[in-house]
């Protein structure tokens, strides 16, 4: 008899759609996520992402702003995860952010929400409202997935549910359907404090507290400008997010694989693909990544970010394809060749620093030249 109710006809619909984890929650606010979420804002933890807002913080926390006579939210999770040794064949040597591989999750994801929501109709009727989210407007994705019982708080931030870790994108239905609420699971991480101790930039500055400022991801995908110098050895060879506080997690050592093939991954970042990359205009780039969660860093972002894992791999192949990147029109790009170069530290590649000096007139190039040049950093 149970079996029949609304909710369990909806997880079981969304399931078969291929949602992995579905719990509801009320649409009353989350008080925790809107303190932590300024206080964050307020102590410059949000780095230069000037469109994460107070404004916003208030809607993300307080539903009934997003949507009039909202009761209830539908928390989806659904798994990304493909164990990266799995495939002998993905030698890669960039690493992009298991989140980015295979298409873009924003329309992967939309398409079956909006299945999951015609189904509501076929259910209730049209007497009520929705709204959809997935990581592309105001919504504090992790808050609910907590209070929905889809999982819990790592001390990474990440939400971490049981059969599938933290390898899980968020998603919602905000309604006016009044649904009958899940509740919160009663898990925590215990003493464990891995993804701290292993975040190579610290920024896990506390449990549960990052410093987007020292975050890898923020870095390669959402800061605009130069990366500090101190940190770009840090950042290894990750051309786009990082995945490090959730590869050290112990409870993503036994995660489900994902069953959506759309999430599996066509690229495969060899340094020759990388240094290619270095080279795209535009209107490759734009090709390239039309379906790609990377094209959220644009072409100049990502070719920096680039410039950084060359420069981290130290491998002389990449020189000539540098050299040339120190001709770029763009100084963001200029100055991180410059950088790789001195990394490389090669005769070659001291030689064209060198070189370059004579035509080099941007201010912040030269230094970067004069500071790779004296191996400093
Ligand atoms: C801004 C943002 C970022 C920023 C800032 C991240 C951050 N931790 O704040 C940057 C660019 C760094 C980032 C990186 C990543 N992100 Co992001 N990001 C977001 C976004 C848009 C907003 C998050 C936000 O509001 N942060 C502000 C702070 C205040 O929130 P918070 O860190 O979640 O903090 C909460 C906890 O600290 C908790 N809390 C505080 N004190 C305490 C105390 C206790 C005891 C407990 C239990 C909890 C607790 O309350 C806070 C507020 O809810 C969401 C999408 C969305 N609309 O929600 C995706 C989202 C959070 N990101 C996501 C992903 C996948 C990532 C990356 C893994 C991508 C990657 N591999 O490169 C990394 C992970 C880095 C990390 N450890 O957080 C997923 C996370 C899925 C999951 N399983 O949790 C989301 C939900 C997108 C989605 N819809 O799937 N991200």
């Amino acid at each position: 008899m149970n079996s029949k109710t609304p909710e369990k006809i909806i997880k079981k619909y969304a399931h078969e759609l291929g949602f992995d984890i579905i719990g509801i929650t009320t649409a009353k606010p989350f008080l925790r996520g809107e303190k932590e979420s300024i206080e964050r804002i307020e102590n410059g933890h949000m780095g230069e992402m000037h469109w994460y807002t107070i404004d916003r913080v208030q809607k993300a926390n307080h539903p009934e702003k997003l949507l009039n006579d909202a009761k209830s939210i539908i928390s989806l999770g659904i798994s990304y995860f493909k164990d990266p040794n799995s495939d002998s064949n993905n030698k890669y040597i960039g690493k992009v952010a298991q989140y980015a591989w295979g298409k873009d999750y924003h329309f992967v994801i939309k398409n079956k929400l909006n299945l999951l929501v015609d189904k509501l109709s076929d259910i209730f009727g049209n007497n009520f409202k929705t709204r959809i989210f997935v990581d592309d407007g105001p919504m504090n994705d992790r808050a609910v997935a907590e209070r929905a019982g889809v999982g819990w708080f790592g001390k990474n931030t990440n939400i971490l549910t049981k059969k599938f870790g933290s390898w899980v994108f968020l998603s919602q239905i905000l309604t006016t359907l009044d649904l009958k609420p899940d509740k919160p699971l009663k898990t925590n991480c215990g003493n464990c404090i891995k993804c701290i101790d292993k975040c190579p930039t610290n920024a896990i500055i506390a449990p549960y507290k990052i410093d987007a400022r020292k975050c890898i991801a923020y870095l390669t995908i959402e800061h605009r400008g130069a990366i500090p110098i101190e940190l770009r050895p840090h950042i290894q060879n990750w051309i786009f997010g990082c995945d490090i506080c959730q590869e050290v997690c112990p409870v993503n050592d036994d995660a489900e694989a994902t069953r959506e093939d759309n999430f599996i991954s066509t690229h495969n970042y060899s340094l020759e693909y990388l240094i290619s990359l270095l080279e795209i205009s535009e209107e490759e780039f734009r090709i390239i990544f039309k379906n790609s969660a990377i094209k959220r860093a644009k072409r100049v972002g990502l070719q920096r970010n680039i410039c950084i894992a060359l420069g981290n791999i130290k491998d002389p192949k990449a020189v000539p394809a540098l050299a040339k990147a120190l001709t770029s029109k763009e100084v963001l790009i200029r100055q991180h060749a410059a950088w790789a170069l001195g990394q490389i530290k090669s005769k070659s590649s001291l030689d064209i620093l060198i070189a370059s000096k004579k035509s080099e007139n941007s201010f912040d190039v030269l230094s970067e030249i004069e500071l790779a040049i004296n191996n400093k950093f």
